[in-house]
């Protein structure tokens, strides 16, 4: 790419007379030039990302900046009087709805600039995920279009390499829009946009739709299987071309990565053409195609846990139906023949209860297994796949997450790289680990280093202004949970937690306390009715306090309205303190809590998913680690009782009461139906979540927090420590861990 004509072409684009749009289009295509140019052939082998949702976020300033020319395009337009940051206003390419899907873009952005060819296969959705509004406390939703203004300049139309799917009931045409990842190397996202009739366009048109009815069910099967096979057959399609039927290539061209079950199906659309269409038998083509696929799991929730009613399949896709039975029986026979024992096959099998389990077609496809931080490793290992991690143990593996610290460290705070840029050099934004050179004891480096802190606070106290018209707390410790709404991450136990700290300051038990200001950014999925309870609770418990002259110098709370990755660049950029306060055992790894850490936010947390690894690299005196373990929580098994834990703490009590007693008031019953959640059995035990278990741990941590915060020499030293301490966590190292132990790319 030649740098110069780039800025050449930036110095003649005339601005006079042109809105932000077409400024936007003309700038991003001049560098879709340059980038075009690069992208050449794909080498021998290559690398496959399966995924159903891609979070890209804003791609114009990540591509400028891997591009190598933002300053000085920021400087060639400000000079004609055009500021880039117009382009703030640009919509997120949000298609996906969290971790997952984030550390997708993540990745892709690691491999290329680590120039590892991966090549991403997804969804090009109408809609991205739901523009959340916040109206009464509730959560509003409203359809994504976010290609309706700005369009989607950074991405190219492809109808040559247009691919049919077949369903029982209808072709549709898959149309590919490539979007390419600039870096070493110029690799390619392909996104299938799903064309024909009125009923296949809907394939493409919203992430995640609701499963709750059949129709809901089907559809979501529909776009699984319409991705998948689209990539599968265009990547075997090309390898007749060049080989004929030999498959025994196939493995050494290609690896698959499963980013969690949701692209399963591309297995079976693998062995359905190998056999079918190719005339291998179906062990032969299995063969092929375990050495071909690979499988992350995600989560462990069993209700995230995909099963499809073998009816269903065999409704819409009978072919695939049909050979994912005969798979299921080839496993038996092959389990059988080993001699393993009944119980053991049948939580492997892959039709269990009348459905198919995608995870179990998963693992036993699949050369490697990995889970994405040591501890669900080894939760998959000993919990999930117990049986299948006893008879192949060398096929599980852990890698833990990564977030790529151009967007979340470069981009997001320009001021901090800076500040490495001055001490280090440059070599840094290239080998992250250099930051670990950084003296943290360094009193020069600390003041630095706290202004910049307060610079971030400062923007991030801007921008909600604008975004939210509320007004931060001067002089405030910033505390932020941003992260999707469930059950387990308990945003939940952290609203229970600022009552109790509201109650303490009303009855005078906090004279020295700091001013605080917890900011939250969650959105519940549409269907997560305790979920927008929680959401309806935090806001009540913003606004009581907001109201309240007593405290509302000393505490606050804002939720802000739809958190995306644009906010989370400003957020995790601009806060004091991380909260990742999930139950033991339920984070997978959380990605969030890795770019609060980067940022030199100090963490409050429990032992659970990647903050096990954030302390043990930044250590746990740097950080506020409370409540339950693992091992404490199943020890407590069954004799856990949150009623009566409540009554035997009447801390707790004070603030649960206020659920039901008309605190917030509440005709409709939606508090009443949280306190539910912690006193009664619903869909899961009371408590299920062990929220007033570790509620007065939590409260005990965040005082600490905030008695901590006074001597700021000691806290802006943990912050830097935590700051030089992340390069663990950057997806360089995770992609790299990928290449060399699965991809062999
Ligand atoms: C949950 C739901 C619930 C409601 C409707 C749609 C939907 C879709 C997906 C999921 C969860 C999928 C798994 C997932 O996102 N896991 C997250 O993956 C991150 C990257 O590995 C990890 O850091 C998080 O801990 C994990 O929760």
């Amino acid at each position: 790419m030649d740098r110069d004509r780039l800025l050449e072409t930036f110095k003649n684009i005339e601005v006079t007379d042109k809105t932000a749009v077409e400024l936007y289009k003309e700038i991003s295509s001049a560098c879709m030039d340059e980038i075009m140019g690069e992208s050449g052939k794909t080498p021998e082998r290559c690398a496959y990302y399966f995924s159903v949702e891609y979070l890209m976020g804003r791609m114009f300033f990540n591509n400028l900046l891997a591009l190598g020319v933002l300053n000085e395009a920021r400087e060639i337009f400000a000079r004609k009087g055009f500021d880039l940051n117009a382009f703030e206003d640009v919509e997120d390419a949000a298609l996906g709805n969290g971790g997952l899907g984030r550390l997708a873009a993540c990745y892709l952005d690691s491999a290329a600039n680590g120039g590892y060819p991966l090549y991403g296969f997804g969804i090009r959705y109408k809609y991205g995920l739901f523009r959340q509004k916040i109206v009464e406390g509730e959560q509003v939703e409203e359809a994504d279009d976010w290609l309706k203004t700005w369009g989607d300049p950074w991405s190219v139309r492809r109808e040559d390499e247009n691919v049919e799917v077949k369903f029982a009931d209808m072709t549709v045409t898959a149309v590919p829009y490539d979007m390419p990842i600039y870096g070493k190397s110029v690799n390619i996202l392909r996104l299938f946009q799903a064309e024909g009739s009125e009923e296949a366009e809907k394939i493409s048109e919203y992430l995640y739709p609701a499963d709750d009815t059949e129709e809901g069910k089907i559809l979501r099967i529909r776009q699984e299987y319409f991705f998948s096979a689209a990539a599968v057959g265009q990547l075997v399609k090309r390898y007749v071309k060049q080989y004929g039927r030999n498959f025994s290539h196939f493995p050494e061209q290609h690896v698959f990565q499963l980013n969690d079950t949701h692209a399963v199906f591309a297995v079976a659309e693998f062995l359905r053409l190998l056999t079918k269409e190719y005339r291998l038998t179906l062990p032969h083509a299995v063969e092929i195609a375990k050495q071909t696929f690979n499988y992350t799991n995600h989560t462990i929730l069993p209700e995230a846990l995909e099963c499809w009613d073998s009816k269903l399949v065999e409704k819409v896709l009978p072919e695939i139906a049909h050979i994912l039975t005969r798979l299921h029986l080839l496993a038996k026979r092959e389990w059988n023949a080993c001699g393993y024992p009944k119980e053991e096959t049948a939580e492997m099998s892959i039709v269990r209860g009348g459905k198919f389990s995608m995870a179990n077609v998963a693992v036993y496809i699949s050369g490697r297994v990995n889970g994405v931080a040591e501890i669900h490793t080894k939760i998959l290992k000993e919990r999930l796949f117990t049986a299948a991690y006893g008879h192949a143990p060398e096929k599980f593996l852990n890698v833990t997450n990564g977030v790529t610290q151009r967007r979340w460290l470069m981009l997001c705070n320009e001021e901090l790289a800076n500040f490495y840029d001055t001490r280090l050099g440059h070599g840094w934004r290239k080998n992250l680990p250099a930051i670990e050179e950084i003296a943290c004891d360094d009193g020069d480096a600390l003041a630095a280093f706290a202004r910049i802190k307060e610079t971030k606070k400062a923007q991030l106290a801007a921008y909600i202004e604008k975004r939210e018209g509320i007004t931060l707390l001067p002089d405030a410790v910033y505390i932020a949970q941003v992260k999707r709404l469930h059950e387990y991450k308990r945003q939940f136990m952290t609203a229970l937690a600022i009552l109790r700290i509201y109650f303490d300051l009303k009855e005078g038990k906090l004279p020295d306390f700091t001013p605080a200001v917890f900011i939250f950014g969650a959105k519940a999925a549409g269907s997560y009715k305790r979920a927008k309870e929680i959401i309806l609770f935090l806001n009540k418990i913003a606004e009581l306090i907001a109201n309240d002259a007593e405290v509302n110098g000393k505490l606050q709370v804002v939720f802000v309205q739809n958190y995306d990755v644009s906010y989370a660049e400003k957020i995790v950029a601009g806060s004091d303190v991380s909260l990742q306060v999930s139950t033991a055992g339920f984070e997978a790894s959380g990605t969030g809590n890795m770019k609060l850490m980067m940022n030199g936010a100090v963490t409050v947390g429990t032992m659970d998913g990647a903050n096990i690894e954030i302390v043990e690299k930044a250590g746990k005196e740097n950080n506020y680690i409370f409540g339950a373990t693992v091992e404490e929580i199943n020890a407590l098994g069954g004799k856990y009782d949150p009623v009566k834990f409540a009554e035997e703490h009447p801390r707790i009590k004070q603030v649960t009461d206020t659920l039901t007693d008309g605190t917030f008031g509440d005709a409709d019953g939606k508090l009443k139906d949280l306190a539910s959640s912690l006193f009664e059995e619903t869909y899961n035990r009371a408590d299920h979540y062990y929220v007033l278990y570790d509620l007065l741990p939590l409260v005990d941590a965040l005082l600490k927090v905030d008695e901590e915060y006074k001597d700021r020499t000691l806290f802006v030293k943990k912050q830097l420590f935590n700051a030089t301490h992340a390069a663990f966590f950057s997806s360089d190292r995770a992609i790299r861990t990928y290449a060399e132990k699965i991809w062999k790319i």
